[in-house]
This record gives C-alpha cells, sequence and structure tokens, in this order.
C-alpha cells in the first residue's frame, strides 16, 4: 500500500467545500476511497447525501469524470460506461489505464439499486462498487432501509408506546454479494482507513467485478456529536456489530478481531436513535441483539476457517 507521504502528495478527488454535515461519514469515506486510487476515475453516483451535496451546480466537488445517476440503477450505468471503455480501448481511440468506481447510499444499494447491482456483478464488468451504509434513507429524513439495525428509531419505524423502532434485523448485503461468485468483496471502517484503503488498492487491481461495503456513520441520523463520527465507527467494529472482513475468490477472512469484543450496548448508547432501548422494557430488545452479534461473529469465524481450508484441499 502507497506510504502516508505518498497518499498525501496525490490529488484529492473530492475537494472541500461541499455541503455534506460535518463529520458525515460519506464525505471521509469517499474521500478516503477515491485518495486510494492511483488511475484516472470514472465515478458513477446513485441520488443520496453523496451525490446531492457534492454536486450543487453550477458546482461540483469531484475532480474525476463524475455522472450522477438516477437512484435505482448506478450499477448498471457504469457497467454500460465501463462496457464502452473497453470497446474504445480496444480500438486504441482511449489510451490511458482508467478504473470505474460506483457509489451509493444503502437506500441506493441494498434495496433500491439492488437488481442492478446483481447484474453488474453477473455480467462481469471490471467496476468497484461502493456502498457507504449509513443505515437509512438519510437524504429524505431518515426512513428506515433494509441496512436499518433492528431497534434503531427512524422516521417509518419509530419508537415509542407502540413500538422499540425497526423490528427486522438488517440484510446481509455483503453475504448476497458474496453470493455471485465475484473476485474480491469487502467490508471497512473510516475508523480502519489503513485496512480500507488497502481494500481499495486490491478491489481496483482485480479484472472484473469488486464490492465494498463501508460503515458510514451520520450525525443527523444516528443522532450524536459530528466530532465522534470515527469513534462510532471505531466502536461498531470493537462491539462486532460491523466486522471487517474480505472474500476473495471465495475465501473468507478476518481482517481485525479484537481480543475482547466490547458489549453492544457500548456502541448504541451513544446514538440517539438507540436511547428507548435503555428502559426496563425494552431491555430485552438490548439482550437480543447481543445474542445476534455474537451468533454472527462465530458464523463468520467458522466461514474463515471452512473456506480457507477447503482452498487448501483444491
Ligand atoms: C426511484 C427514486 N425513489 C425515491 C427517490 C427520492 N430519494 C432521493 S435520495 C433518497 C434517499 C437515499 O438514501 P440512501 O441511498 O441510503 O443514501 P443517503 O441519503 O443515506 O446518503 C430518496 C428516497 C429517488 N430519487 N428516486
Ligand atoms: S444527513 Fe447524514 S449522510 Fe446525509 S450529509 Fe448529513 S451526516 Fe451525511
Amino acid at each position: 500500500m502507497a506510504s502516508l507521504k505518498e497518499l498525501s502528495a496525490r490529488e484529492e478527488i473530492v475537494a472541500p467545500g461541499h455541503r455534506l454535515c460535518p463529520g458525515c461519514g460519506a464525505a471521509i469515506v469517499s474521500r478516503m476511497v477515491t485518495k486510494a486510487a492511483k488511475n484516472p476515475l470514472v465515478v458513477a453516483c446513485a441520488t443520496g447525501c453523496l451525490e446531492v451535496s457534492t454536486t450543487i451546480y453550477p458546482y461540483t466537488s469531484w475532480k474525476s469524470s463524475f455522472l450522477h445517476v438516477a437512484f435505482e440503477n448506478s450499477a448498471a450505468s457504469l457497467s454500460g460506461t465501463e462496457a464502452a471503455y473497453r470497446a474504445l480501448k480496444k480500438k486504441g481511440k482511449i489510451k490511458e489505464d482508467i478504473r470505474f468506481i460506483s457509489f451509493g447510499g444503502d437506500g441506493g444499494t441494498y434495496d433500491i439499486g439492488f437488481q442492478s447491482l446483481s447484474g453488474a456483478l453477473e455480467r462481469g464488468h471490471r467496476m468497484l462498487v461502493i456502498c457507504y451504509d449509513n443505515g437509512a434513507y438519510m437524504n429524505t429524513g431518515i426512513q428506515r432501509s433494509s441496512a436499518t439495525p433492528r431497534g434503531a428509531d427512524t422516521t417509518t419505524s419509530p419508537a415509542g408506546k407502540e413500538a422499540y423502532g425497526k423490528k427486522e434485523y438488517p440484510k446481509d448485503l455483503t453475504a448476497c454479494v458474496v453470493a455471485h461468485d465475484i473476485p474480491y468483496a469487502a467490508q471497512a471502517s473510516p475508523s480502519h482507513w489503513n485496512d480500507l484503503m488497502k481494500k481499495v488498492e486490491k478491489a481496483l487491481e482485480v479484472d472484473g467485478p469488486s464490492f465494498i461495503n463501508v460503515l458510514s456513520p451520520c450525525p443527523l441520523g444516528w443522532r450524536y456529536p459530528g466530532e465522534e463520527s470515527i469513534e462510532l465507527a471505531r466502536l461498531a467494529v470493537e462491539t462486532g456489530f460491523w466486522q471487517l472482513y474480505e472474500v476473495e475468490n471465495g475465501v473468507y477472512k478476518m481482517n481485525y478481531n479484537p481480543k475482547e469484543r466490547k458489549p453492544i450496548r457500548e456502541w448504541l448508547e451513544k446514538q440517539g436513535r438507540f436511547r428507548h432501548l435503555f428502559t426496563p422494557a425494552n431491555e430485552h430488545i438490548l439482550q437480543e441483539l447481543q445474542e445476534y452479534v455474537d451468533k454472527k461473529w462465530d458464523r463468520l469465524l467458522k466461514l474463515c476457517s471452512i473456506t480457507e481450508e477447503a482452498n487448501k484441499t483444491k
């Protein structure tokens, strides 16, 4: 991986002056991802906070080529662009070695963009798909998505006398992507920048589709002070809510295994969206969330050892 000195000498692709909230995870994540790229980029961005706040006409924060695409089809649009690039390259009309990255929130990736993502992965386009997962449709007012954690208070899964917030557990999008048998898929967090940027470098070298699901704290939707974003991202990893792992050609690897995982409540109690869980009536939800995290963790460890073993015997 490039040294810090090399990274700091690289041009910023996401320039300052955008209108994302102070402390927005999507701002930090998009900056880290584009910094890790050595080649010229074509970026596609689905509608959502990142796109809306970095492209306010007549200004743009993007120093790369940039396509704003509809909420539901950033993977489809970018895969078409990548196919055109390949054809032009073959004819000798493009000499540069360009890389293709699509950004989308969890609403645009887990939900509405899912079928176009699945299609692009299946067709084998050489592109990196980044989901910045802030766990809700933040740009339109914090509506629940299929990535929203169980128990979270959102405008469409409100906590109150009748309910404790969202009932369902989040969809495991990374597992769905892995099921497409693509060469590289991973989960990352901006709190572990080195790990995140290494993963981007690796993904961009893959001759085919790659995917990285990046946890993206949102001070507005998670309800905490903006300066705590990295701490919140780190706690998500330290409690095991967000696991850092990668799957290379079907082989799982845990990239960070804390000696002692912190209890999930340490992450939850810092966020206003979970405040109502800390009442006697909702204690059982905290217990269930802890059991859920433990189960997911054990499953991932097993997948790491099973797939490593299977790879050895190939
Ligand atoms: C097909 C369609 N439905 C709804 C919208 C309205 N819309 C714009 S942004 C947005 C929320 C995006 O959520 P997410 O992808 O999670 O990104 P975030 O806002 O959290 O960054 C919605 C619902 C739209 N643009 N297109
Ligand atoms: S609402 Fe959340 S995701 Fe949107 S700009 Fe603000 S912090 Fe970022």
